[in-house]
């Protein structure tokens, strides 16, 4: 029987053509997209909204930058590792010049005599050891508090709850702190929030001479500060940090496995010049209620 002439339905040689077109364009789209997004030219979108990729270490230096904003008198913030025995580093430029003067405006009317632990009953005391005048600033009391111990938990990897109320200390010349450890000794104390774990000493002043923080049982080479020159007879008895306004200072007092760090013996050295204004956070091991 003789084929119609003009049929109504294409062959199946050009069905099966078309779908090898078609195929082969979804190859071909296909292989751009990926090689697209092999070179970061397209991006898949993430769950949370942002183009920022996962691990990627600089979108973190752009969010500290992104914190910074607006706030003009913020110099340039590093963070240098001083000791592995005990644990520290200092944040340089931690808090702003206006953060360190708010701090030291707000504690002023209510500064008292300095106090220490007794460590047969846990209560304070007054002592020859210490011999500043300071004040405690509730946790999360205002905005600018929160912003700060924020940024803490942001360093030390340690939720805010954990840590005390911030203390704001000043020494005059003469005044100190003798080496001590931030840990406790007695049972009454770490009933709220166990054990301190971490302190953070910002320091809110520049001091002409003297008023370093002093390790006396730091292991490795206390002299290789760059600030070595400038230390004073007693600040050259250990590791020592000078204060400078702005600065944080983060040390540990328990070592990574609960145990408590003996080389985290601290004091504050005598003020030979001028004045000093710190203010400490100390971090428990739970939630410190307030
Ligand atoms: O003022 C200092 O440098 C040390 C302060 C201190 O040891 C403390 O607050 O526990």
């Amino acid at each position: 029987m003789a084929k119609p002439r003009n049929s109504r339905f294409p062959s199946r040689k050009s069905s099966s053509s078309t779908t090898t077109l078609m195929l082969t364009a979804l190859i071909m789209f296909t292989f751009v997209i990926l090689v697209l997004l092999a070179l970061g030219i397209l991006s898949m979108p993430s769950g949370s909204g942002g183009s920022r990729k996962a691990n990627d270490l600089s979108s973190i230096v752009r969010n500290t930058v992104e914190t910074s904003e607006g706030e003009e008198d913020r110099a340039e913030q590093w963070v240098e590792v001083i000791s592995w025995e005990p644990r520290a580093s200092v944040y340089h430029n931690f808090l702003s010049k206006k953060e360190c003067e708010y701090l030291i405006d707000l504690a002023k009317p209510h500064m008292q005599k300095s106090t220490v632990v007794d460590s047969e009953t846990g209560k304070s005391k007054d002592s020859r050891v210490r011999t500043s005048s300071g004040t405690f600033l509730a946790r999360g009391r205002d905005k600018i508090i929160r912003d700060i111990e924020k940024r803490i938990a942001d360093f030390t990897f340690l939720p805010a709850e954990q840590g005390e109320g911030l203390q704001v200390l000043h020494y005059e010349p003469g005044q100190k702190y003798e080496p001590h450890y931030d840990y406790f000794m007695d049972e009454f104390n770490t009933k709220n929030g166990g054990q301190r774990m971490a302190t953070v000493l910002m320091y809110l002043s520049d001091v002409e001479e003297g008023g370093e923080t002093v390790f006396p049982a730091a292991k490795g080479n206390i002299s290789s500060v760059s600030w070595w020159n400038e230390l004073s007879e007693c600040g050259k008895k250990g590791l020592s940090v000078k204060p400078k306004m702005g600065d944080a200072l983060l040390f540990w007092s328990m070592n990574p496995d609960a145990t408590l760090d003996s080389s985290s013996l601290h004091g504050g050295c005598p003020v030979i010049k001028g004045n000093k204004w710190s203010s400490t956070k100390w971090i428990r091991v739970n939630e410190y209620k307030i």
